[in-house]
């Protein structure tokens, strides 16, 4: 056997948004995610300014979670899996954002859908903010730019905490919050912050500004969750994307430690309630006004996490370039290509030794327990006439990565908690609004131009996943 413990939490991500669809029903609002439009690999998703007639929203459907989830629960249930990790979507429980009380019908949803899960014994773990933001939020405060999200956010926090607190101990507040380190292309600030950008403005200024509030809405949250239930665990999402050098040279060395920085100072703030030395002689040397109050700080301080949750899927490089003085870190100008590693066909690059490695990152730094709340492999399945899908390639890149979790747990010491693999079922991808970048061990039956049965069948990765959990992580 291995040395994961007995009560490892094994089971599958995906978020509200991208699976539910049900996107009108219940009195739900319009959500960030369903203005964004198909797009495709390297070619980014249209973001409408609210929604267009006759356009592709894929997230409008998605794979019908909404109506199948019973069905949906129980073949999970059949793999064995011990939690499931989803969002709750915001615009459900408050579909402008603002509102003073919550929406009966959409916390009832996820009363049933919790209920579900517990019938079988599955521990739900629950994202906050997925991706989720109500986009009456952007159109009238300009999302997280403004403090008065804030609020809106803790407010729809406390009701769920409330609602659930005898269903859901696992939680989480917002995914992924470091995406938007990205800040030069449209993708992350608006799906992380509810960021629409106009000409002029300072678009790296603006996104610290929205994640600052974003931190001091989490921190206010956990304050509120723990007074709920002291037994709440509660964590941050971080996108765990090491950054190496792509040489030995001394400047690829540092450039690869400052590029860190500004993708991962989130967690230090987070983890230990402060900004990092090196952010704030950032912020001086650039001359940032940022509005950060002293009350802010004390909140920050009180509302720490109890565990770092983090998505794993790839690793990047980067190679200092002359000129670049302070070593200043442009993701979308600044990575290049690592020749030690394979590609996926959406160009990620494969790496399953950066999880052991990144899981020893975390552990050096914060000395927390650690949750990998998403790890997996994107790619085109073929259907079989039976139904089935031989997708002996998404084995080998999950086996490739448990080995190396369970070795950072056994040789490193790590502590783990669980592990929930990206998209257990199908549905449709963040990134590009693809369904047919597929993660998969339910195959679902529909294309991106929303054709199909909406069927669920089992892939042959379904069968593989069973027996891993079986064996806690023995017979890979
Ligand atoms: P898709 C970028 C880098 C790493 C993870 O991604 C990312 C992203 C943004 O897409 O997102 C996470 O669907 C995210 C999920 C998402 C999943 O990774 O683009 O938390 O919502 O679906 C996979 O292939």
């Amino acid at each position: 056997m291995t040395r994961l413990p007995k009560d490892f939490l094994w089971g599958g991500a995906v978020a509200a948004h991208q699976l539910e669809g049900g996107w009108q029903e219940g009195g739900k609002g319009v959500s960030v995610a369903d203005v964004m439009t198909l797009g495709g690999p390297g070619k980014p998703r249209e973001i409408t300014d609210g929604v267009v007639e006759g356009k592709n929203y894929p997230n409008h459907e998605a794979i019908d979670f909404y109506h199948r989830y019973k069905e949906d629960i129980a073949l999970f249930a059949e793999m064995g899996f011990r939690c499931f990790r989803t969002s709750i979507a915001w615009s459900r429980i408050f579909p402008e954002g603002d509102e003073q009380e919550p929406n009966e019908a959409g916390l009832q949803f996820y009363d049933d859908l919790f209920d579900e899960c517990l019938k079988y014994g599955i521990e739900p773990v629950v994202t906050l903010s997925h991706f989720e933001l109500p986009f009456a939020l952007v159109k009238k405060y300009r999302g997280f730019t403004n403090r008065k999200t804030i609020d809106f956010f803790v407010r729809f926090a406390e009701v769920c905490f409330k609602r659930y607190k005898k269903k859901v101990k696992y939680w989480m507040t917002f995914n992924e919050i470091n995406n938007q380190a990205n800040y030069n292309e449209d993708f992350a600030p608006f799906t992380n912050s509810g960021i629409v950008y106009q000409e002029g403005d300072d678009r790296e200024q603006i996104m610290y500004q929205a994640a600052h509030y974003e931190l001091v809405a989490s921190a206010r949250a956990v304050q509120i969750g723990k007074t709920v239930n002291p037994d709440f665990e509660i964590g941050c999402m971080i996108a765990m994307v090491p950054i190496y050098p792509k040489t030995c040279k001394p400047k690829d060395i540092l450039m690869a430690q400052k590029a860190m920085e500004k993708r991962y100072y989130f967690t230090d703030v987070h983890v230990f309630g402060e900004y990092p030395r090196y952010m704030k002689t950032y912020f001086e040397r650039k001359e940032f006004e940022l509005d950060i109050t002293e009350q802010d700080q004390v909140d920050l301080q009180k509302g720490t996490v109890d565990y770092i949750g983090f998505s794993y899927y790839m690793s990047f490089a980067v190679e200092y370039q002359k000129g670049n003085e302070h070593f200043e870190y442009d993701e979308s100008r600044d990575l290049v290509r690592n020749e030690f590693v394979p590609v996926s066909d959406w160009g990620w690059q494969i790496d399953p030794e950066g999880l052991r490695y990144s899981m020893n990152w975390f552990t050096d730094h914060y000395r927390l327990p650690l949750f990998i709340v998403e790890n997996g492999f994107g790619a085109i399945d073929v259907k079989e006439e039976d139904g089935t899908v031989d997708d002996l390639y998404r084995i080998d890149y999950l086996r490739a990565h448990i080995e190396q979790m369970i070795r950072a747990v056994e040789e490193d010491g790590v502590q783990l908690m669980g592990y929930t693999p990206w998209g257990c079922i199908d549905l449709v991808s963040a990134s590009t609004g693809e369904m047919k970048k597929r993660y998969g061990f339910i195959y679902v039956d529909k294309d991106n131009e929303g054709q199909g049965t909406l069927d669920r069948s089992k892939k042959r990765s379904f069968e593989w996943y069973k027996q891993v959990i079986a064996t806690n992580g023995a017979e890979l």
